[in-house]
């Protein structure tokens, strides 16, 4: 017998056990309707007297992927998932969960409240809620606790990573494992069946049991502090555990309903929200819907120097066979070994076996010639950054490879058309920006010249996804989309030490602000002598009228090119850093030359100053066409340049700062640095019409 208890649940009876499917594609999120479903089937397992037990299950590829993340920006709808988790789990028939795929936030509140769970061997569990600025709304920081104990409880949900069913029934979260997804169903059923007319455990009537070191939640909250580098939820969500060892169930409820509310409507959740689904669209770019990619079998790699042998390692470890070429033998040698030491890395962090490596190591190809390309679907160009000598390898590119094979250049700040036009198929070529190391680094900027066909484009995306990276597509532009705006953000950076801050001062406001790395320690890291010399190359075609920092350049002629020399910004001793006090001595002798009167630059200014020169840029680059939408940009800045998710990226921080008051900001600053300062046009008009960055996204 099929009942249907409303569109996204379906109930059917099968050996006395009530099979209830959730059904709302494609993650069965929890809308409204699922709650209301599920409320209604208890009622009906509770009513009909031919059930005796009943399984929980959902339909398609997983469980339940949690809330409806789409009606958190939107007025709560009863009835509410606390409440039909406590339905479930007052039910006096045995209620068992059969999870496939993923149960995570709300699809693991709704298990446990089900008084037994099965997994199928390769699905997994976990609260993911923190990433979304919240923490579990129905129960979930409240039972977890009670089956698990506190330490592991706050692990998880702190964490939001996700368990597989080994360490999950190791845990205690589940009670059994099927045989296979095809056994899953008839697995739970039997459970529940097998516990019929036996008294049925209820999470929420277990007692906490005491941390094993009483200071437990002081030092795991100092740990998950510092670890969310200004992000809130990680910090309530242990909040509400400790609530759970300290209170009755339905107090402790009262206290998690309350943490998940207040977070629900903050700032925090509204960006990582535009973030969650940035992420999503940022492959699906407006007018590219038909186009299909092209097959890609075989890769190869045009050089194997520290990004070439990178490229290969992260192409290498989705799967794919991938030819190096390099120019001589010992380039050859250098490029096989620096893949090695790569994969080696993985093996050492455990995240490769020995003999996986050698199998990677089989898939490595290493030539000199060019023509072992020619049965390469695409290529990737990773050599010196010289529009000469990139030329020339397309050129031979374009002899070896096959008919309908992608030409991609790295290149990070060269004009691709130039490059395009050195072949006869210039509608094959794009640019594939990967970010150093290319095997880390999850953004790819996809870069379109003006003659590639959409193809090629989805081809780039496709490879992204195979590599397990975010795809951003980017107009043809100097530095494409984030490194034209690193460069507004660098000269910032130049003009408060020359103002009057210092670097440390400057790289702890950015720190505070939630990057990783302040941008000082950053050139240390990537080494001051690749800027320096593009600064050399451009120095002829700058404006005079642009205000010119000339500190970088000092410490260069020093030698100092950071921690590759054991200074720069900083001076490194054991790796650590510590503020060059020369650097300090060269700043102020330049203010001075300049007869600039330094001043105090306060934290808030160096954080508005660097904020407001991404989002102006920001806009510059969707006004342009460079982006196709405000989200592209924040993907780049997010996914390449350690920008806060917490924040949604540059565009989406100013929507929450809102654009009026970024423009004021701007206005200010421009009085005494007009040329730098020049408001974008989009940024105007969206203030004149009253609308928001987000409004170009939908
Ligand atoms: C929560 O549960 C709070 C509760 O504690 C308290 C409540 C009171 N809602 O990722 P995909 C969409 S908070 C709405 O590409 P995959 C997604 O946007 C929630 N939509 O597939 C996409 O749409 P489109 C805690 C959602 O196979 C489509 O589904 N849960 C949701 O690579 C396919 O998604 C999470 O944070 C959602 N919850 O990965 C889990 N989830 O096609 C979030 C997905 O229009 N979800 N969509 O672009 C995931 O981690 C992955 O989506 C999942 C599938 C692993 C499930």
């Amino acid at each position: 017998m099929t009942e249907e208890t409303g569109a996204a649940i379906k109930l059917t009876i099968e050996d006395g056990v009530a099979v209830i499917t959730v059904d709302n594609p494609p993650v069965n999120a929890i809308s409204q309707a699922v709650r209301q479903g599920l409320v209604d089937a208890m009622k009906t397992v509770a009513a009909d007297g031919a059930i005796k037990a009943a399984v929980v299950r959902g339909a398609g590829n997983v469980f339940i992927a949690g809330a409806d993340v789409r009606e958190f920006g939107k007025p709560p709808m009863e009835p509410f998932l606390p409440d039909v988790v406590a339905a479930i789990e007052a039910t006096d028939k045995p209620v068992c969960a059969a999870i496939h795929g993923v149960a995570l936030g709300g699809g693991f509140e709704v298990a446990l409240g089900c008084h037994f769970r099965v997994m199928s061997p390769k699905a997994r569990v976990g609260f993911p809620e923190v990433n979304l600025g919240i923490i579990p709304g129905a129960g979930g920081t409240q039972r977890l606790p009670r089956l698990c104990g506190v330490e592991k409880a706050a692990d998880l949900v702190t964490s939001g990573r996700q368990v597989a069913a080994r360490e999950a029934k190791d845990a205690g979260l589940i009670d059994a494992i099927a045989d296979s997804e095809e056994d899953l169903l008839a697995a739970a059923k039997q459970l529940a069946l097998s516990k019929v007319g036996r008294p049925l455990r209820r999470i929420s009537e277990l007692s906490v049991a005491p941390p094993a070191a009483a200071d437990f939640f002081t030092t795991e909250k100092a740990k998950v502090t510092r670890a969310a580098r200004g992000q809130h939820s990680p910090v309530r969500a242990l909040e509400a555990v400790e609530a759970a060892a300290a209170l009755p169930f339905a107090e402790g409820m009262k206290r998690e309903r309350a943490i998940f509310q207040e977070l629900r409507s903050s700032d925090q959740a509204k960006a990582l929200r535009h973030a969650f689904f940035a992420e999503r669209a940022v492959s699906k770019v407006p007018g590219l819907e038909n186009a299909k990619p092209r097959k890609l079998g075989k890769l190869a790699v045009i050089g194997g120097g520290t990004m070439g042998a990178g490229i290969a390692v992260a192409c290498l470890r989705a799967g794919y066979p991938v030819t190096v070429i390099e120019a001589d033998e010992a380039a050859l040698e250098r490029g096989r070994s620096n893949v090695d030491k790569n994969l080696e890395g993985f093996v050492a962090r455990g995240r490769l076996t020995a003999e996986g490596k050698t199998e990677t190591m089989g898939r490595l190809g290493l030539s000199l010639d060019y023509g072992a390309l020619g049965d390469a679907d695409l290529v990737i160009e990773a050599v010196f950054e010289d529009m000469g000598v990139k030329k020339t390898v397309f050129g031979k590119l374009d002899a070896a490879m096959k008919p309908g094979a992608v030409l991609a250049t790295n290149t990070s700040y060269l004009d691709i058309d130039e490059i395009a036009a050195a072949t006869k198929r210039p509608e094959d070529v794009i640019g594939l920006h990967f970010f150093s190391p290319a095997f880390v680094m999850r953004l790819l900027e996809i870069v379109r010249p003006a003659k590639t066909s959409d193809d090629i484009i989805a081809t780039g995306f496709e490879l992204a996804k195979k590599l397990g990276k975010v795809g951003v597509l980017s107009g043809v532009c100097d530095g494409f989309i984030g490194n034209r705006i690193l460069a507004k953000t660098r000269k910032q950076a130049d003009y408060m030490i020359e103002d009057g801050a210092l670097p440390w001062d400057v790289d702890k406001a950015m720190e505070a602000f939630g990057m990783p790395m302040g941008p000082f320690r950053v050139m240390d890291l990537a080494g001051l002598d690749i800027a320096w010399a593009q600064r050399k190359r451009t120095a002829a075609t700058r404006d005079p009228k642009e205000r010119y920092v000339a500190i970088a350049d000092r410490l260069c002629e020093q030698g100092w090119f950071g921690q590759k020399t054991g200074r720069g910004w900083y001076v490194y001793e054991n790796g650590k850093p510590s503020p060059n006090a020369d650097v300090e001595k060269i700043i102020l002798e330049e203010s001075a030359k300049k007869g600039i009167a330094r001043r105090a630059v306060s934290a808030e200014e160096i954080q508005n100053r660097i904020l407001y020169a991404m989002i102006n840029e920001g806009a510059r680059i969707v006004e342009e066409k460079i982006a196709a939408r405000p989200l592209d940009v924040d993907m780049v800045k997010i996914f390449g340049y350690g920008f806060p998710r917490w924040r949604g990226g540059p565009m989406c921080t100013a929507d929450i700062i809102g654009l009026p008051k970024v423009l004021d900001g701007i206005k200010a600053l421009a009085a005494s640095d007009p040329l730098f300062w020049k408001p974008s046009v989009l940024l105007e008009k969206l203030v004149a019409e009253g609308k928001s960055f987000a409004d170009l996204n939908n």
